[in-house]
């Protein structure tokens, strides 16, 4: 057996805020305890397996930059077991508790659906044996319906319904496998579900098809016993011009219309918020209130560039304003955060892969430090309850109540010649209140 790719760096420990050495958190001390569980349990981090142990550094302008030995030759079964185990050698050296995968990133390569199932399932086998040995565990799995060139145009909108069966066989094998390694949840992100021209494409037809593809995964949940969360993860557009699964507010919609509100939660991802249009903690708040929250992907997109750049977050002031709404919401229950973060194409060192990881790790868990200290000292809290606190009693409650019609209302209005003083919002101030604790 060859030594590990990693071989010469150390296992990451803890080692305070004032460590010089670069493989060291300074704020992520899992055992220590706050608002009653240990950092590790609060924080759940997995590392995906797509950008740190697939992607070899290609970009649509030149080759790959890497060279992980992993990647040199065919992605038989061998290479997909060398790279099972710097994968692991790279999670357990990192401390984290949980992994990330799509099928195609960790089985050998197929074409055939019958080659498929079986290349899928032999690598299953040796990620348990891993599992059990390492005690990392499974937050998600999923399926990557969006590389192989037949879905082009689409998965479960595919105009041609043999492509849409090629995806259901993935879905359900993914979710199987998703089941056998006790994974906490089932990703559906849908990359091509969406058109690049509005000329060729029924919408209203493909919205149909992704409602019954999406129904017919919930069932299959229910058939195999599977427990875990099944999460869809919002983004507007990339690959696709126009992705249906835009947003928090659409998926939402989604599965109001088809039912599904109660049976699947969201994955929100930092740079798929942006690029929306929307804040980080915009998406998670927005989740959080209409109850379905489910799991963070982490990372951050560039503010001058439009696409997904899926760098490593770091800015302090933005997390710490994401890990306060999921504190607010009570925090994670199957959810986690998974880093969908890449090193950028010229880190191509196995240390760059952990000054990526480490950092991030870090950053979050300084920000949940900031976020706790908010939510305990309940500032925020308490000045949103004030804000509203008219509803609770008199013409606020009976609106709510359905005590009032909308001229009863009107006539309140008048009845009692009503003269709303004005109230500042005291963004600044909030503002303020916020920056005294980023840090
Ligand atoms: C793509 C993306 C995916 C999903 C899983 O932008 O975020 O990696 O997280 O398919
Ligand atoms: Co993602």
């Amino acid at each position: 057996m060859t030594a590990s790719y990693f071989a010469d760096i150390p296992k990451v420990e803890f080692k305070g805020p004032d460590s010089e050495d670069p493989f060291s958190y300074r704020y992520y001390d899992r055992s220590q305890i706050v608002l009653g569980k240990t950092m590790e349990e609060h924080l759940r981090f997995a590392v995906c397996y797509w950008h740190t142990f697939c992607w070899d550094g290609f970009d649509v302008f030149g080759a790959g930059t890497f060279n992980r030995p992993w990647h040199a030759g065919d992605l038989d079964q061998a290479a997909a077991e060398r790279k099972l185990d710097e994968a692991f050698a790279f999670f357990t050296r990192l401390g984290v508790p949980y992994f990330c995968f799509h099928d195609v990133d960790v089985m050998a390569a197929a074409e055939t659906p019958a080659d498929h199932v079986r290349h899928l399932s032999a690598i299953v086998d040796k990620i348990a044996d891993k599992m059990a040995e390492t005690g990392v565990n499974l937050l998600w799995g999923t399926a990557n319906v969006f590389s192989h060139p037949r879905y082009m145009a689409g998965g479960a909108t595919n105009p041609d319904p043999d492509v849409a069966a090629f995806a259901a066989l993935q879905v359900a094998h993914a979710m199987e496998a998703t089941h056998k390694l006790n994974g906490e949840n089932y990703v559906l992100w849908g990359g091509r579900e969406g058109y690049d021209c509005l000329l060729n494409t029924d919408m209203r037809r493909e919205l149909d098809q992704l409602g019954r593809f999406l129904t017919m995964v919930v069932e299959h949940k229910h058939k195999i016993g599977f427990e875990g969360t099944i999460l869809i993860e919002p983004k507007p557009h990339e690959p696709t011009k126009h992705q249906y699964d835009t947003d928090v507010a659409t998926v939402y919609g989604f599965l109001k219309r088809y039912g599904l509100e109660n049976e699947v939660r969201v994955n929100i991802e930092a740079n798929h918020a942006t690029l929306a249009g929307h804040s980080f903690e915009h998406e998670i708040a927005l989740a959080s209130d209409l109850g379905i929250f489910g799991s963070v992907d982490m990372n951050r997109g560039d503010p001058q560039n439009g696409w997904d750049t899926d760098q490593f977050p770091n800015d302090l002031r933005e997390i710490t304003l994401a890990l306060y709404y999921i504190l607010k919401s009570g925090g994670f229950t199957t959810g986690g955060f998974n880093f969908d973060a890449k090193v950028r194409r010229q880190s191509i060192d196995a240390e760059d892969l952990f000054h990526g990881h480490i950092g991030a790790i870090d950053l979050t868990a300084r920000a949940f430090l900031n976020a706790a200290a908010m939510l305990e000292d309940n500032v925020i809290s308490q000045f949103v309850e004030d804000r509203y606190a008219g509803w609770k009693t008199g013409i606020g409650a009976q609106m709510l109540g359905r005590d009032a019609s909308l001229a009863d209302v009107a006539a309140y209005a008048v009845d009692q010649n009503i003269q709303p003083a004005l109230k500042s919002g005291r963004q600044e101030w909030l503002e303020n209140y916020l920056t005294r604790h980023v840090k």
